[in-house]
């Protein structure tokens, strides 16, 4: 059995439901999935495509079959399939929802069991509550900043929300569309509730000996990753923890791109040798599992047509994007804004961490805000503002099935 092995924690209590979903977490999950899951065709889900899956930034639920092979059937077509909906959020940790009932249900889960899984102890309720999601998050939190929210949760920040906006819905001292803003708003911290346990992912790209090593450096304040004068020093993608403003950040070095060369998605001549390739090929799936991409130009030398084409490849992949420019020391007369940054000088260091944390929650939530934390919490908030957009002012029946859930 591996050291760390994966563990599975059914969601949904037996028996309550058509669906049982089940989470699986852990360093080998991929390897774990890849040996038991087939398309709904029949043929085998490569490690490769599940990384790719949960490296992207859109989470497509994927639809699976899962021969169980602990059964006595003697022919691989034969075997019962359980048909399930696998949801990827990332290469550590699946979601698996299957309809089989009990019986196929369990079978699943002796599968993994008996490839070197571990059931977790304690499962979760079904449906979980806004507190439990909170306190199972707490012991995760990345920032001090992150502990505070959680605590707000547990706290009972929507039980408090809710209630006031039920209140004012009710004295009319907000209309239906005023109060449907407001729970659009709580929903728009979906993805900083997301963050508040798992790191933004920031990669830093650009042209060879654009700084980019360097600057990761001054970000995390320790030599994490080597640099040197010459041109295509990192080949192989670094990457360090750190927060700025609270808001934890994973950073990424990545091996730079030559001039000559093609940006991600374009083909054309290459002239690097392999082991650069590889780092660059490296860079390039980085790139497509970004939160924000910051695009390094040195100031001294810069290369504004490569700039451009890495721009417009994150923006072609709906990523977030923004041009640093660097070794600002060099050109005396630059422009000064919290983009231009020079890593010899540490006030413009902060200044740039600053913006990285602005572009990446550009609204952050008040203390005290509620704060959804998974993508079920933000739709419950998404539906209510869409019930009240509707000239629905919600039943007493729908509020208790959301006071309820926010007390769980
Ligand atoms: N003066 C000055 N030099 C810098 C600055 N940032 C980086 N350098 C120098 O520029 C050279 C390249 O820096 P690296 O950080 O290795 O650049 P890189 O973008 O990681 O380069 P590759 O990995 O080769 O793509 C090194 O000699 C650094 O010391 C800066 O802000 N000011
Ligand atoms: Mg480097």
């Amino acid at each position: 059995m591996a050291a760390h092995p994966v563990e599975i924690t059914r969601l949904t209590a037996a028996g309550s439901g058509a669906v049982a979903v089940l989470r699986l977490e852990g360093e080998d999950l991929l390897p774990l999935l890849g040996r038991h899951l087939l398309t709904p065709g029949g043929r085998p889900i490569t490690e490769e495509r599940l990384a790719q899956e949960a490296d992207s930034a859109r989470h497509r639920p994927i639809f699976v079959h899962i021969p169980l092979t602990n059964t006595a059937a003697r022919d691989a077509a034969d075997r019962p399939r359980e048909e399930a909906v696998l949801y990827l959020p990332s290469r550590t940790t699946a979601e698996l929802s299957c309809h089989g009932g009990d019986l196929l249900v369990e079978s699943v889960i002796s599968l993994f069991l008996a490839d070197g899984a571990a059931a977790a102890s304690g499962a979760v309720p079904q449906d979980e509550g806004f507190r439990s999601s909170a306190r199972r998050l707490l012991p995760k939190a990345e920032t001090d900043r992150a502990a505070e929210v959680l605590l707000d949760q547990l706290g009972g920040a929507a039980r408090r929300f809710w209630t006031d906006l039920f209140d004012a819905i009710d004295t009319r001292a907000l209309t239906l569309a005023q109060a449907a803003e407001r729970l659009e708003k709580i929903a728009s911290y979906e993805s900083f509730g997301e963050h508040l346990a798992r790191p933004y992912r920031v990669v830093l790209s650009g042209v060879v000996n654009a700084g980019k090593s360097t600057l990761l450096n001054a970000l995390v304040g320790y030599d994490r990753a080597l640099t040197a004068p010459e041109a295509g020093t990192t080949r192989d993608a670094v990457s360090a923890e750190t927060a700025f403003e609270g808001i934890a950040v994973r950073l990424y070095d990545t091996a730079g791109m030559r001039p000559n060369r093609p940006s991600p998605g374009e083909t054309g001549p290459d002239t690097v040798d392999a082991v650069e390739r590889e780092g660059i090929r490296l860079a390039e799936s980085l790139l497509s599992g970004a939160d924000l991409v910051l695009i390094l130009n040195p100031l001294d030398d810069p290369d504004d047509e490569l700039t451009g084409r890495l721009a417009a490849a994150a923006a072609a992949g709906s990523r977030a994007c923004a041009v640093v420019r660097t070794k600002a020391d060099l050109v005396p007369d630059h422009r000064s804004d919290p983009l231009t940054v020079s890593a010899l000088d540490p006030k413009s260091v902060e200044r740039l961490g600053k913006q990285i944390a602005n572009i990446l929650v550009p609204a952050p939530p008040e203390s005290g805000s509620p704060v959804p934390l998974t993508g079920d919490e933000a739709a419950l908030y998404r539906r209510a503002a869409a019930a009240l957009r509707g000239g629905n002012p919600l039943s007493d029946a729908d509020r208790e099935v959301i006071i309820t859930r926010l007390d769980s």
